[in-house]
């Protein structure tokens, strides 16, 4: 197994990044390889559990309440349809449910008790149950990690330096700052970002930097392609080369080796040999399902044939522990 290290400065980052893309591929494959069973896939999906009019001014954002993007906005989701949500994806082959709320922070108020309540239930279906509801403190944290939380995904999105231009109403610190009240309630870590915000290189390589030298590296890692939406200021960026997405999981399966890398939005504008690529490159994991939040992604039954295509399995739930029992990354598998 490869040591794990948390010192990658950014010229090494680069220096991996800028790799001719063969033997980047090359490289990430045998990484993946020695950490690994590279065959597995972990299916995750994802349920908007409250949808639209966020106070936020994320530049790619459907959600956010300040851009016209014809979405719906709908109040939370009675508990009933997340648990047949969540049994449909399970039966779809989903091991991880990732509730999402268009929120900029959690306020301790009912609808808190009703995530708190959905948490126990996905839980009790032996699924991973993860959430993405913004900004956490210290004790929102350890309330959903008594609930049963497995995993908490927050973010970063791009580098440090370009964060301003992309969301100006929280700062990168705001950012981690949460993902250290994650880490203090012994929740596992879900942090990545998105590639085809109009970013440089050098950012891509700066948020790489910052996901590697957290005290403990995110166990999930999300390398998202922009799904760019009309009303959005990105709206006219242009789609992401597959080979960037490329890039970006190979550096980030070999600087961060035990992390799940999930090839994560824009999977619908991908074809099956590209998505084949980015496994190649060290990518373990999908979010599977018809939706992601509010846009289109294949669906489990495109995705069933993609990996008998492959040869690719499923990954179980719990293979690293129940929540707060979850294996130390330099052992986990
Ligand atoms: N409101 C919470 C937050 O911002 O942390 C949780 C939900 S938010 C929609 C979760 C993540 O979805 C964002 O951090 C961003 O990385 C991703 N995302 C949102 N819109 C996207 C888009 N158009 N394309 C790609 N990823 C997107
Ligand atoms: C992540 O990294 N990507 C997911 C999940 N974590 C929450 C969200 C993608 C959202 C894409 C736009 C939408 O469907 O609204
Ligand atoms: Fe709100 Fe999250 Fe969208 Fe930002 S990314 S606008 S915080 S839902």
């Amino acid at each position: 197994m490869t040591e794990v290290r948390y010192d990658w400065t950014k010229e090494e980052i680069a220096e991996i990044y800028h790799t001719p893309l063969l033997d980047l591929v090359y490289r990430a494959a045998t990484v993946h390889r020695e950490n690994k069973d590279y065959a597995e896939v972990q299916i995750s999906s994802l349920i908007s559990i409250k949808t639209g009019g966020c106070s936020e001014d994320c530049a790619y954002c459907p959600q956010a309440a300040r851009y016209n993007t014809g979405v719906d906005v709908h109040a939370m989701m009675p508990k009933d349809e997340v648990i047949a949500a969540a049994e449909k994806a399970k039966a779809g082959g989903a091991s991880r449910l990732c509730m999402g709320a268009a929120w900029r922070e959690v306020r301790d108020n009912r609808d808190f008790d009703k995530v708190i309540d959905m948490v126990k239930a996905v839980n009790s279906l032996d699924m991973e149950v993860c959430c993405t509801l913004g900004m956490l403190t210290e004790s929102q944290a350890q309330r959903l990690a008594d609930a049963g939380l497995y995993a908490y995904n927050h973010n970063l999105d791009t580098s440090e330096e370009d964060y301003k231009r992309i969301i100006t109403t929280r700062t990168y610190d705001d950012r981690l700052n949460t993902l250290k009240n994650v880490r203090k309630a012994k929740i596992t870590v879900c942090s990545g970002g998105i590639v085809g915000l109009g970013e440089t290189v050098e950012d891509r390589i700066s948020m790489l930097k910052t996901l590697s030298n957290l005290p403990k590296h995110p166990e999930s890692v999300p390398i998202n392609a922009l799904v760019p939406i009309a009303g959005t200021p990105l709206a006219d960026q242009p789609r992401v080369p597959i080979w960037d997405m490329v890039r970006m999981i190979a550096t980030a399966r070999i600087i961060m080796p035990r992390s799940i890398v999930r090839l994560s939005a824009g999977r619908t504008e991908m074809s099956t040999v590209e998505q084949a690529f980015c496994f190649m490159a060290g990518a373990s994991s999908i979010f599977a399902g018809e939706k992601l939040l509010t846009t289109p992604n294949p669906s489990f039954d495109t995705d069933m044939a993609m990996f008998e295509l492959l040869g690719l399995t499923p990954r179980k739930a719990f293979k690293n522990g129940r929540p707060n029992e979850v294996k130390e990354m330099e052992t986990a598998g």
